[in-house]
């Protein structure tokens, strides 16, 4: 028998989400079940926002004014919150990137070219968004190296036996997605991290979903790069995040260049700044870091321990629920302790954007397709998949008029 109790006061927490209180049509309100792809904002992050723009707005690490210096401490002081919540031993370890697929491109074309050579071999696996396939697909045709997959299992699992028999020397990075956003299934990475260092690899972990919704220790992890973004954890759009460690980051050269990522320029050469400036080039996205920053504040103030706990409550009852759909079936584990907070749906033959329209006329915005996890699908015989996913402002009365409107999608489309 599962429990459903969430540890979260979600009537209060919706209060400060005011898109949420809306209606898609003439009394039918919105039940927004699309995180995985972006979380809706709190007040306190678009208030900040505004605040920036209203009083403050000026380019960061450049001019001696007031506005600069207030906007570059903001700026700053983002990045320490952002360390600390990620447990980080130094800001100088969290880069500014766009998003998780840029965090996870600056690895490949900095540190990729300059330490895989033809041989050497990648190793990813089966579940990954494809942020996390097609930059390394790219980096092993320019330079000749390998790229295994790690299988996952019927459960939707990675197959530990054989990411271990994958391991040898040649092996130069593993990179593998924290937490599934398909099968939510959420990897066993200090392992990882472990195997892949014991042959001499290093490990990227892609956290564009774990990042959001669990307590996050990438020392604990041992891990040597941290990929996210901030608009999927209550932040805005354009701004992600690349942790790595001081080391492995003072080895690499720079990414992009231009402005701010050097200490001296002359026509012969240039001198790179230090970390993480090195890794920033061109006026960055200021209001976005600072919003990140209030993100975080936020989610520091409900507990990511909480919100994690809310998850698997109202994930266990909605895969109870869902159990009871005739013809319904939902990829990756049954048991919600096993994953994170989403659902992924396949139901009889029919096409997923024509349940997902279905939901969208009863008020449920869910998201349909194959999540830019092609392969997954593939793993298992299907195209596409219509994809529930929820955070702490989700309760489980939507998880009902979910289970509704998917009633009235096996009546119209007759499955
Ligand atoms: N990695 C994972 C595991 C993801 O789920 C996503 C986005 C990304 C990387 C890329 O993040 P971005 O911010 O750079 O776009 N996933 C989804 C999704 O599942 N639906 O829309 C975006």
């Amino acid at each position: 028998m599962n429990d459903y109790k969430t540890p979260l006061d979600v009537k209060a927490i919706r209060a400060d989400f005011p898109i949420l209180d809306q209606e898609v049509r003439p009394g039918v309100p919105l039940v927004y079940l699309d995180n995985a792809a972006t979380s809706q904002k709190p007040l306190s992050v678009i208030e900040t926002m505004n605040d920036y723009y209203r009083r403050y707005n000026s380019n960061v690490h450049r001019g001696i004014h007031k506005l600069s210096e207030q906007a570059t401490d903001a700026y700053e002081n983002a990045r320490k919150r952002i360390a600390r919540f990620i447990n980080a031993a130094s800001f100088r370890e969290i880069i500014y990137t766009r998003n998780t697929t840029e965090s996870i491109n600056l690895v490949a074309w900095s540190w990729g070219r300059a330490n895989i050579r033809q041989g050497d071999v990648i190793i990813s696996t089966e579940m990954e968004h494809h942020s996390n396939i097609v930059p390394w697909q790219i980096l092993a045709q320019q330079t000749g190296a390998e790229l295994r997959f790690v299988p996952l299992t019927e459960e939707g699992l990675l197959d530990m036996a054989a990411f271990h028999a994958m391991l040898d020397e040649r092996v130069k990075l593993v990179t593998v997605t924290h937490m599934s956003n398909v099968v939510g299934t959420i990897q066993p990475v200090r392992e990882m991290a472990e195997a892949a260092h014991a042959v001499g690899a290093l490990i990227l972990v892609d956290g564009a979903q774990s990042a959001p919704h669990v307590p996050v220790d990438v020392r604990a992890m041992d891990c040597d790069f941290f990929a996210f973004s901030g608009h999927k954890m209550l932040g805005p759009t354009g701004i992600g995040i690349l942790y790595g460690k001081r080391a492995v980051l003072e080895a690499m050269p720079p990414f992009l260049a231009g402005g701010d990522m050097i200490k001296r320029v002359e026509l012969s050469g240039a001198v790179w700044n230090d970390l993480p400036y090195k890794f920033e080039a061109g006026t960055p996205s200021i209001a976005e870091a600072i919003g990140l920053g209030a993100a975080i504040d936020y989610l520091e103030k409900v507990g990511l321990e909480a919100i994690h706990q809310h998850e698997i409550a109202i994930t266990a009852y909605a895969l109870d629920r869902l159990a009871e759909v005739p013809g319904m079936r939902v990829l990756g584990p049954a048991d919600a302790n096993l994953r994170g907070g989403l659902a992924a749906m396949v139901m009889a033959d029919h096409h997923p954007h024509d349940i997902a329209e279905i939901l969208n006329y009863e008020g449920v915005a869910v998201r349909a397709g194959h999540h830019c996890a092609m392969p997954l699908h593939q793993r298992y015989g299907v195209v596409a998949s219509t994809r529930a996913s929820f955070y702490l402002y989700n309760d489980f009365e939507e998880v009902d008029r979910l289970i509704a409107a998917l009633y009235k999608a096996r009546e119209r489309l007759a499955f």
